[in-house]
């Protein structure tokens, strides 16, 4: 195969409405990095684009949750996504925002590019409405149970649980998310790419052409939606977040989240460009591109068949490659920011990279690890057991033990230098070490090539387990004991150093894609610059000059003790805990209009409501929600934690009166037991307010 002359690389744009877990970290955002750094290494011409997407439901819906506007939803989230990313590693060279400009006006100029051409098409249909949040209940707006799998809380867009991409209709019984009744049906206009127009082109290019090329669980899905038959597509909106739909008679419409976010792939390219002084156009246009877009299993249809179609369309060249990965679980179960199930990528750099003890390294054992475990070809489970043996048995007792005893051993049995290499003393054992670095530099090559990634990784470090057992063999410790005996004895050891150093440096150059902090203590170590990272310079066993005096010995990776691994595991049960709390409290607030069923008094007067007086309030640590207060209650005081925290701070509230329930069953939320219920009252932005008195009364006043 010829070498491309560019290459553009991509990661999916994760959705800016909250924190992103590992699952995601080792789907589309570690492989592409290690790819791209591989490439870079290798000297070819790439740009590895990223950014935040930061349209669609899924932000508005944040929005609501949290009490803030979605502007403020994605200006709060993309930089702390981005840092993240940054600390972990991944080295984009543009992580760019789908509400910049630059692709507002970019995801414009597609839309009417395929519009202005007639390949999209214009039907008036009937959609449900919230016809009393007025708004069409498109994508997350709605939900109800899934046709295929019976889940209960599937979105309008798609099953969380069993992954099937859904449209509103299909779903049964269901209800709009902002007020939680069922949905009218109403007439409304919009877009549509007609895929159903495209399977001939789909069945050459994705079944035909990439059939062997492509990994299985891409072209599987490809074919099976074409299996299934081909629909037009919606690609607009009536929704006010997003990009406005740019032809006149479209008042109140935005693009579909799904139209522009890939574009924002091209926009990205182009403010790179801008902002490096380079011409952004060849990476779209010229077929000598190559383009890779790396993602998890749940984008497949829209990298493999929706936007390739689009891009054919507007005139650009298509993915070379479409590198999926499926999931990753955790300890046994699906990953789920939402059900606390996860291990967010910014709480492993709190535990982990920040904190006194912890250092970069520790981003690599992570980087290790999520590689070493990849789902590349089928699901895959992270657990914090096979963390720990990842980095002591192979981190520290392979790579880590490997180093640490090359440079020991030649600053105490040669003088801290690179010892000369002596031609005639070399033998077989020496040989087979030198064929080693050769050959897994050709294994590695040929993998990374051809996105396998784990096994890449495996390679290097079965190349470290091979140098420890090479150095086994020779003992030089032993050797050094003999050197008033035999008079080639330090010849010997030199011999043994000097390829242990050489191969060390190509253990630097050969794991750096995958854990570049590591790869850069190497250097510094042996004081040479980031240029030999260059891959050119693999299996080149003289890259370290006889007489060249090297550092001390850094420690490279730490061991991991099995406490570390149980505060994780304990806090991750605290974590999934929490979630359903939050959930239940959340449930107990939210809005639903119609009146519940008739009681008697009886079942009224047994509800004992009082005024109280909160006298002290706290946020409740790492739960966004609540807050502890302490009640006053004319009688006795109280604590009752509330979910009121998005919208009141603790000074707030302190002084207020309120009515509480008192005698309902106390409950623990977060460790903390509370008391009674403060009531709320809730109006239709899902802002609360207090319900007191309209004078202060005494604590403990009776209502009824
Ligand atoms: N934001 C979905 C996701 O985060 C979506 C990817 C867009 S890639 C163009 O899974
Ligand atoms: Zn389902």
């Amino acid at each position: 195969m010829n070498t491309p002359k560019r290459y553009l690389i991509t990661s999916a744009l994760p959705y800016a409405n909250g924190l992103k877990h590992i699952g995601h970290l080792a789907g589309a955002y570690l492989p592409a990095d290690i790819y791209t750094r591989y490439l870079k290494a290798q000297n070819r011409e790439v740009v590895f684009v990223c950014g935040s997407d930061e349209h669609g439901t899924a932000i508005p819906i944040q929005a609501k949750k949290e009490g803030i506007t979605a502007q403020a939803i994605i200006d709060k989230y993309h930089p702390i996504i981005e840092q993240n990313f940054r600390d972990l590693g991944i080295d984009f060279d543009i992580y760019h925002r789908t509400s910049a400009p630059i692709h507002h006006t970019t995801a414009q100029e597609f839309f009417t590019v395929l519009n202005d051409q007639g390949a999209l098409e214009i039907k008036e249909s009937e959609q449900y409405y919230d016809d009393e949040a007025k708004i069409f209940l498109a994508d997350r707006f709605i939900k109800g149970t899934c046709p295929n799998c019976k889940y209960d809380n599937a979105f309008g867009d798609q099953c969380e649980k069993c992954g099937k991409s859904l449209s509103p209709e299909e779903l049964i019984n269901p209800v709009s998310t902002l007020s939680g009744k069922p949905p009218i049906k109403k007439l409304t206009k919009h877009w549509y790419l007609p895929l159903n127009k495209h399977e001939d082109f789909l069945k050459e290019w994705v079944l035909t052409q990439h059939k062997n090329d492509w990994r299985a669980n891409v072209v599987g899905q490809v074919k099976s939606w074409i299996d299934m038959g081909l629909q037009p597509r919606a690609v607009t909106r009536d929704l006010d977040w997003g990009i406005n739909v740019p032809v006149k008679d479209a008042a109140g419409k935005v693009l579909y989240v799904w139209f522009d976010a890939p574009i924002g792939y091209i926009s990205a390219t182009k403010q790179w460009a801008l902002d490096n002084g380079k011409d952004w156009q060849p990476y779209w246009y010229d077929k000598e591109t190559k383009l890779v877009h790396f993602i998890g299993k749940d984008n497949i249809v829209f990298h493999a068949m929706i936007f390739p179609i689009m891009l054919q369309l507007h005139g650009n060249i298509l993915p070379d490659n479409v590198p999926s990965n499926e999931f990753m679980n955790l300890e046994g179960d699906k990953m789920s920011t939402s059900r606390g199930w996860s291990i967010e990528m910014d709480e492993y750099i709190k535990d982990w990279i920040k904190t006194s003890q912890g250092n970069e390294s520790m981003a690599d054992v992570l980087r290790y690890y999520l590689t070493a475990i990849a789902p590349e070809t089928k699901d895959s489970e992270f657990t914090w057991k096979g963390f720990q043996d990842a980095n002591n048995s192979e981190l520290v007792s392979i790579l880590g033990n490997y180093v640490n005893r090359t440079f020991v051993l030649m600053h105490k049995l040669c003088g801290g230098k690179v010892p000369a290499l002596h031609h005639e003393l070399i033998d077989d054992i020496d040989n087979q070490l030198i064929d080693d670095i050769t050959n897994t530099k050709q294994k590695v090559t040929s993998l990374l090539e051809a996105y396998k990634f784990r096994d890449a990784q495996f390679e290097v470090i079965d190349l470290a387990r091979k140098a420890n057992q090479y150095m086994q063999k020779k003992e030089p410790w032993i050797v050094a004991k003999q050197i008033n005996t035999n008079p080639q004895a330090q010849q010997l050891i030199d011999n043994c150093l000097h390829l242990c150093l050489q191969l060390t440096a190509n253990l630097a150059i050969l794991i750096h894609p995958f854990l570049p902090f590591t790869a850069k203590k190497m250097l510094h170590m042996m004081k040479v610059v980031d240029k030999m990272l260059e891959w050119k310079n693999a299996g080149n066993i003289q890259l370290l000059k006889v007489g060249y005096s090297l550092r001390e010995p850094l420690l490279l990776f730490r061991k991991i003790e099995d406490e570390e691994i149980n505060i994780q595991l304990e806090k991750l049960k605290m974590k999934s805990l929490a979630a359903k709390e939050n959930k239940m409290q959340e449930s107990t607030t939210t809005t639903n209009d119609e009146i519940k069923p008739t009681i008697v008094f009886d079942d009224f007067a047994k509800i004992d409501l009082r005024i109280g007086t909160i006298i002290q309030a706290e946020k409740v640590a790492k739960a966004d929600k609540l807050l502890n207060l302490t009640v006053d209650l004319g009688t006795e005081k109280r604590t009752i934690v509330s979910g009121i925290a998005m919208h009141y701070t603790p000074e707030e509230v302190i002084g207020k009166q309120v009515t509480v329930v008192c005698n309902l069953a106390p409950r623990k939320m977060r460790c903390i037991e509370s008391n009674g219920m403060i009531l709320m009252a809730e109006d239709k932005t899902g802002k609360l307010y207090f319900v007191n008195p309209d004078n202060t009364i005494d604590a403990g006043s009776k209502v009824s």
